[in-house]
């Protein structure tokens, strides 16, 4: 069984939109556990960091901006190659080039509304996580879905 862990964050226009359940449905249909759940309204020190490799770029502004503009479902997802799972499920980052069936490809239309984030890497996923969520806040427990999905 697998303990690789995932960072994935329902963006602001996501939440208003109403598209949290239809989200989550994706990942739990998928087979992937859920250990981590939290609405919360991300501060400029916290995304400075969360986009630490992005800050020189000429969009970083507006990135700041949107991600500031509400809430944010902050959530971790754990499961077998889950990261590279959920970067699919996603779609590509500019809706344009996403495909139909991703959520960006079922959700969204501009790269800068674009629903949803995933992490790119195992590394980057254990620091993001580490970055949005206490230890406690990872649940322990033990799925019964995985004798039927392992
Ligand atoms: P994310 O972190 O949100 O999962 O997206 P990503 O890895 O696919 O893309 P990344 O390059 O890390 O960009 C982070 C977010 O910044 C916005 N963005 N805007 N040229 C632009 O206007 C531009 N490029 C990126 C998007 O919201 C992207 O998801």
């Amino acid at each position: 069984m697998s303990t690789e862990r995932t960072f994935i964050a329902i963006k602001p226009d996501g939440v208003q939109r109403g598209l949290i359940g239809p989200i989550l449905t994706r990942f739990e249909q998928r087979g992937f556990k859920l250990v981590a759940l939290k609405l919360t309204w991300a501060n400029e020190g916290l995304l400075r960091q969360h986009y630490e490799d992005l800050q020189e770029k000429p969009f970083f502004p507006s990135l700041l901006s949107y991600m500031l503009s509400g809430p944010v479902l902050a959530t971790v997802w754990e499961g077998k190659d889950v990261v590279k799972q959920g970067r699919v499920i996603l779609g590509a980052t500019n809706p344009l080039a996403s495909a139909p069936g991703t959520i960006r490809g079922d959700f969204a239309i501009d790269m800068g509304r674009n629903v949803i984030h995933g992490s790119d890497s195992v590394e980057t996923a254990n620091r993001e996580i580490g970055l949005w969520f206490k230890n406690e806040e990872l649940v322990d427990y033990k799925s019964a879905l995985n004798a039927w999905i392992y």
